[in-house]
């Protein structure tokens, strides 16, 4: 057995205001409530790093893949895409949830609220305690790994190692994304307004942000041969020439028809249409039985993953002032880097 690396990092101390905001945005995470974890502050429930400093070690293999993001950044897109090129287009075998049956989800543990972890523990749907409590160590060689985390909190051997995919996307869109995902979760206060949400999200006071020392990190890596660096914005624009960049990067050949297929098929209204990867998501990451979470969805609003899938949504959510202060943030963050954002 070999000797686990220590887990540099700890939550950080909070103070009682940090809190008290965390707690009005955020109540789901209550009593063990949200703190910021590591160099940069990256926010998890305040009881996570026995599970960080388990994926810290998890295994990594040569032909492993990791799909590295923040959230809503067209993780689920690209998870999609790099499965079928590496298993040959098998649209039969794909017709299954990516988490958990294609993918490990690193910190899913982690991220979710201390009791809503427990009342999948203890609940009666086999999917989410398979999502939840499979080892990374029992799947199946090469492994398809799914996370949010920043490169800093994954395993050092990482980026030597495996081969990995970081996707960015527009923090404006990105923001509108996140706050309806945890509207749809139940993550946070559902009558908080996108204004107030924007400046949390600028301060980086929201579950697995703040968002641009998680970019830059990767960004920093772009030349690394192990690592392809894409933006959401493209796979917009350019889908097949993203298709053939992420089949070269994991050594693969596509055959005109090959990219014909997988072009149709990860189109956002195929995407939209694809139980495997929309519809089913929502019951993946639920305590719920189907016939109980179909009950649910009868007496609330609909639960849709796929929401609208496009470049410049935030125009149609966010005041002037917000988009203003969103655009000051973005400039001051990225002064001095060559990164550039396509917002609309
Ligand atoms: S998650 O929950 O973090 O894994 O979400 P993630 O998959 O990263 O991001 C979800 C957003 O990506 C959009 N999406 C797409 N857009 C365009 N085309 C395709 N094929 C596609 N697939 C997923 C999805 O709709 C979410 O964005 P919004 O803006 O909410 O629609």
């Amino acid at each position: 057995m070999t000797t686990p690396v220590p887990f540099p990092y700890e939550a950080q101390p909070v103070s009682a205001e940090f809190q008290k905001r965390m707690s009005a945005a955020y109540p789901v995470f209550d009593p063990v409530g949200l703190a910021p974890f590591g160099p940069t502050g990256y926010i998890m429930p305040a009881d996570a790093r026995p599970f960080l400093e388990q994926h810290y070690n998890a295994p990594v293999g040569p032909d492993d893949v990791w799909i590295v993001t923040l959230p809503k950044c067209g993780t689920t897109w690209t998870q999609e895409m790099v499965w079928l090129i590496k298993n040959d287009c098998d649209y039969e075998s794909a017709k299954c949830l990516l988490s958990p049956d294609r993918y490990h989800f690193l910190e899913i543990c982690a991220i979710t609220a201390t009791q809503c972890r427990e009342e999948i523990r203890q609940g009666q749907n086999p999917v989410s305690k398979r999502l939840m409590f499979t080892p990374l160590q029992e799947r199946p060689e090469p492994r398809f790994v799914k996370t949010h985390l920043p490169l800093h909190l994954c395993p050092p051997t990482l980026l030597d190692t495996a081969k990995v995919i970081y996707v960015a996307r527009n923090p404006k869109d990105m923001c509108v994304s996140y706050f309806n995902h945890l509207k749809v979760f139940e993550e946070r206060d559902p009558n908080m307004s996108i204004d107030e949400f924007a400046n949390l999200f600028i301060a980086g006071e929201v579950s697995q942000l703040p968002f641009f020392p998680h970019v830059l990190e990767a960004w920093n890596q772009r030349h690394n041969p192990n690592m392809l660096f894409l933006f959401f914005e493209d796979l917009k624009r350019d889908l097949r020439g993203c298709i053939k960049k992420v089949a070269d990067f994991l050594g693969k050949s596509l055959t005109g028809e090959q990219l014909d297929g997988l072009e149709s098929h990860l189109i956002f209204s195929s995407m939209k249409k694809n139980p495997w990867v929309n519809k089913s998501v929502i019951l993946a990451y639920s305590p719920l039985t189907a016939e109980q979470l179909a009950a649910k969805e009868a007496s609330s609003q609909k639960t849709e993953f796929m929401r609208k899938g496009e470049t410049g949504d935030w125009k149609k959510h966010f005041s002037k002032e917000t988009s203003a202060k969103m655009d000051a943030w973005i400039d001051r963050e990225l002064a001095g880097t060559e990164i550039k954002f396509v917002t609309g």
